[in-house]
């Protein structure tokens, strides 16, 4: 049975470690969080993920999967760490570099080496690719191969996707391309495209960059639609008929760690070509002022108003706040003295003084909503406002049906059609 030392056993790292378990790999988990390794050992696992925790729970029983402290001998190691942004948005490679290191003394001939975690264009090729080479007698494509192999799951879906996307792999040398994705073969049931570790790394990047493009495209269409009183959801859904055309949808900003962050690793290493990436950047960042100020415009007329948020993930129906346009709304609001409550039936946590529903509505000015939670969609609103001061509601995510209801009752204001709606 092969063997593969996977280091980071993150949202991504732990999954990967499960799903090669059940297919014929013994797997050694390797993290520098012992809370993390605790648990892993007795089989269970650190964040909720659907099916996850079963298969790791049986792994772990049947000794497929051991969780250690640091790496040791294996036919292959994959390194999924975190690879954030620094204060200058350019990426911080710290941990990649020192799990790179932390292997180093383990490698053997023949070796493959897979780099999962994102990284700007060049870094496998580059710096990972000299770090072992300088630091061991072996040779990149001859005796050891090293590969950068992107993951593309969506949290909440993780296990179905890991199996069923098409899989990039991009390694240093065709060899190197062939061996890592011979790796990813006992798996994967998606298409697996081969290509070299710079292309490999641009594409996993552009992937989010394209969607963060294009919402940027959507929230500038409904910042100049309400500026020349158009209804831009409106506007969204007749060019969404055209058969090529997709606009995205508008919302209180881009989160997450993926949309918010690639962008900026593209602009790092070609910052004069990046005019458009960098722009997207900036409109998608500027969406949290731009709800302040609407915010700050339907509330004008009250003495001392109260805002009930709704949802403060960085989007509908996950329980991750990384990245969270809506906590950035929040901090904005409280800058600026308003009352707030916070409800979100998706997190938990003291620190973020979460209430219940009727709590956070009573005398209430606002329900502003900031992510798109399920729940959220068919609310009762018109028993909702009866404990509020003012009954207005500004959905920033557009996911109430402004067609169940009539102004008369209650005001709602779509991200979209602010200040008008069509035929009024
Ligand atoms: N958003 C909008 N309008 C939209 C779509 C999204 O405002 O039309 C916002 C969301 O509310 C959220 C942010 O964008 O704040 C990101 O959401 P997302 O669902 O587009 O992306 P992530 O970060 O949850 O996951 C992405 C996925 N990438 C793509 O769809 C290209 C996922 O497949 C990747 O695995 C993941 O990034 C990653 O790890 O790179």
């Amino acid at each position: 049975m092969k063997k593969i030392c996977v280091i980071g056993l993150g949202y991504i790292g732990l999954p990967t470690t499960a799903i090669l378990a059940l297919h014929e790999y013994k797997v050694i988990g390797v993290d520098i969080n012992e809370k993390i390794l605790e648990k892993l050992n007795k089989g269970e696992i650190h964040f909720t993920e659907p099916f996850l925790g079963n298969i790791v729970k049986t792994m772990v029983d049947k000794e497929k999967i051991m969780g250690k402290t640091q790496p040791e001998k294996a036919d292959v190691f994959i390194i999924a760490v975190p690879t954030p942004c620094k204060e200058d948005k350019s990426c911080d490679l710290t941990y990649l570099i020192s799990a790179v290191k932390s292997i180093l003394p383990y490698i053997e001939k023949d070796n493959i080496i897979i780099i999962e975690s994102t990284i700007p264009p060049g870094t496998t090729d580059g710096i990972i690719k000299s770090i072992i080479e300088e630091k061991t007698k072996f040779k990149v494509g001859h005796n050891i191969y090293l590969a950068h192999c992107p993951e593309r799951v969506l949290p909440g879906n993780i296990i179905k996707e890991i199996v069923e996307n098409n899989r990039i792999v991009g390694g240093c040398t065709r060899e190197c391309s062939q061996k890592a994705a011979n790796v990813y073969r006992a798996f994967v049931k998606g298409e697996i495209f081969v290509t070299d570790a710079k292309t490999a790394e641009m594409s996993k990047l552009m992937e989010n960059t394209f969607r963060d493009v294009n919402i940027a495209l959507a929230n500038e269409l409904v910042t100049i639609s309400n500026h020349l009183q158009i209804n831009g959801l409106d506007v969204i859904s007749i060019a969404n008929k055209h058969p090529r055309v997709n606009i995205h949808n508008p919302g209180p900003g881009v989160g997450g760690h993926c949309l918010a962050i690639d962008p900026y690793f593209i602009i790092e290493k070609a910052p004069q070509l990046s005019n458009i990436i960098s722009t997207a950047r900036k409109v998608n960042s500027s969406m949290p002022h731009y709800i302040l100020s609407n915010v700050k415009e339907l509330m004008k007329d009250i003495h001392n108003p109260k805002i009930a948020v709704f949802g403060i993930t960085y989007k509908g129906n996950v329980t991750d706040i990384r990245e969270s346009p809506a906590i950035e709304i929040i901090k904005l609001l409280e800058n600026e003295n308003f009352k707030i409550s916070i409800y979100d039936p998706h997190v938990q946590g003291e620190n973020l003084n979460i209430v219940s529903i009727d709590e956070a509505v009573e005398g209430a000015d606002m329900i502003l909503i900031l992510a798109a939670h399920d729940e959220f969609k068919n609310l009762n609103y018109i028993n909702l406002i009866k404990t509020m001061k003012n009954p207005i509601i500004f959905d920033t995510t557009n996911i109430i049906n402004l067609k169940n209801y009539d102004n008369t009752h209650i005001n709602i204001k779509n991200l979209g059609n602010l200040f008008h709606n069509s035929y009024t």
